[in-house]
């Protein structure tokens, strides 16, 4: 096993200004670093994938990626290994951290792994950065049969996507103002209401999901 810097959620904050697609996004700098060089610095998420924006899974990642991270603080650990810690396209490589309500930030859930959990995004471990996905999740990286991935993507852009919250039994829209209040790491995602009520989920009250 190499040896892992050990995992620093606090190097660079910043609000969220503009999405680009699911694993991309731009951050007006707060908490600055030696390697941060512009007031608004593009991100890419380290070691996931989303789709393509030209391809029918793009946007639905992009919409995901959105609700989640637009104008929120966020907190990044900027790879350790690569220079300057961007890639070859200038971007700041990292493992994004979101703050919990109380402020303090969520080191159990970066949002790489909720991508990867809500199924608009892989994982794709490149071994030349500091960091290690399967350090995500307390079980390691899940298997493919059990990612979402797969389901996601037989089902039509934008269709059949709904959200609970892991305390609660209730299924909304996305767009519902209760959705809007989900903490990010109590998200629960569902790819179609069959799904969402077999989970024993039940519709929404004020959004009315199918
Ligand atoms: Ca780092
Ligand atoms: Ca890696
Ligand atoms: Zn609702």
């Amino acid at each position: 096993m190499p040896i892992l810097a050990a995992a620093a959620p606090d190097e660079a904050s910043g609000i969220v200004t503009n999405v680009v697609d699911g694993d991309t996004f731009d951050l007006r700098i707060d908490k600055t670093d030696p390697r941060i060089i512009y007031e608004i610095e593009r991100v890419r998420l380290a070691d996931v994938d989303s789709p393509e924006m030209s391809t029918p899974d793009g946007p639905p990642a992009k919409v995901f990626a959105t609700d989640i991270l637009l104008g929120k603080k966020v907190w990044l650990d900027i790879d350790d290994k690569s220079r300057d810690g961007r890639d070859p396209y200038g971007r700041l490589i990292a493992v994004v951290y979101l703050e919990d309500r109380d402020g303090t930030i969520n080191t159990t859930h970066p949002f790489n792994r909720l991508l990867v959990d809500a199924g608009h995004a892989v994982v794709k471990d490149f071994t030349n950065n500091e960091f290690d996905p399967a350090t995500w999740w307390e079980e390691g990286i899940p298997q493919p049969e059990l990612s979402p991935v797969p389901e996601i993507s037989t089902t039509t852009a934008k269709s059949g996507q709904f959200v609970g919250s892991l305390e609660s039994d209730k299924y909304h829209y996305p767009s519902c103002r209760w959705a809007k209040k989900i903490l990010p790491q109590n998200e629960i995602w569902f790819s179609s209401s069959q799904d969402a009520r077999a989970a024993g989920y039940v519709p929404c009250g004020v959004c009315k999901p199918p």
